[in-house]
């Protein structure tokens, strides 16, 4: 029994180990007029933030393809793959195609594919919760349905003050991007149930923004359970929320990560989002 868990860089979790298993990432890209980056852990961000700030003319991002998520899946008999939601990328769409080639090749093999319905710190929670699974012996068949049952309770917000990237990549309306244009105002959004991006508020001040997540987290089942936190170029800012929930639930297992290329393309400089499930502590 050769366990793997395989992710897709907007996870922004690059490694993770654990008892009984491997894991592994497949990276997207970001092109600009002038280069391209593949979202790969030693990628400068800043500078990769920088460029595209310089860029006037042209981005765009693009999913792994089939053969990225087979190779990714080698020498493993039994795979977990999560992908960015399948409503906004066709990375769902390749690691199904390449788990089909892959149990045609390995007959005795098992791949599920599960789509996030969401991305980044949720799919770095769905990516803990099979890490442990797995490590508590379970059989492939118990952790697949104890996953889906986790994806019921894990929920994804985020924090944007520019909607620019999202708007070039027909991810959300120009209109939309206009009003996240204005100087101070953050949209506040959410992964809706279908795996579709959701925007909830548009607010200006820190405080009035991070109280605002904070009751639409509690809104959403948030009661102490665990909380994931990415951000691009933000730190303090996510430090505050940090402190904001610890506040009321001083227990409360919160971690904070950098985005990796894909999540900062998307949520821009000073972007952040927030995972968390709705267990209680
Ligand atoms: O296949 C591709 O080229 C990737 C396209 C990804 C498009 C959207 C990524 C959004 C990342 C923004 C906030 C979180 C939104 C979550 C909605 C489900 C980060």
């Amino acid at each position: 029994m050769n366990f793997k868990i395989v992710s897709d860089s907007s996870s922004n979790v690059f490694t993770f180990s654990g008892s009984g298993f491997e894991y592994g990432t497949v990276p997207l890209k970001i092109t600009t007029s002038k280069e391209e980056f593949v979202d790969t852990p030693d990628l400068d961000i800043p500078r990769m933030i920088i460029s595209l700030s310089e860029e006037k003319n042209f981005s765009a991002t693009s999913c792994p393809n089939m053969h990225e998520w087979y190779e990714a899946f080698k020498g493993a008999d039994n795979i977990f793959a999560i992908t960015i939601t399948s409503s906004l990328s066709g990375s769902y769409g390749s690691a199904v195609s390449a788990a089909e080639e892959y149990v045609k090749d390995f007959p005795n093999a098992n791949v599920y594919v599960i789509d996030s319905l969401s991305t980044g710190p949720e799919m770095q929670l769905i990516i803990e919760k099979l890490g442990e699974l797995i490590s508590s012996g379970k059989t492939f068949e118990e952790i697949k349905s104890e996953i889906i049952e986790y994806q019921k309770h894990s929920h994804l917000l985020f924090c944007l003050q520019s909607l620019a990237n999202l708007a070039r990549n027909g991810r959300v309306s120009h209109a939309a991007a206009k009003i996240a244009g204005i100087l101070g105002i953050q949209i506040i959004g959410r992964a809706s149930a279908q795996g579709t991006l959701e925007l909830a508020h548009k607010l200006r001040g820190e405080k009035k923004v991070l109280n605002t997540i904070f009751k639409e987290m509690e809104m959403a089942g948030f009661s102490g359970g665990k909380v994931r936190i990415s951000h691009c170029m933000n730190l303090a800012y996510v430090e505050n929320l940090k402190s904001i929930i610890l506040e009321k639930y001083p227990n409360c297992d919160v971690q904070i990560l950098h985005c990796g290329a894909l999540c900062s393309y998307y949520a821009e400089r000073g972007g952040f989002i927030v995972g968390f499930d709705d267990y209680s502590a």
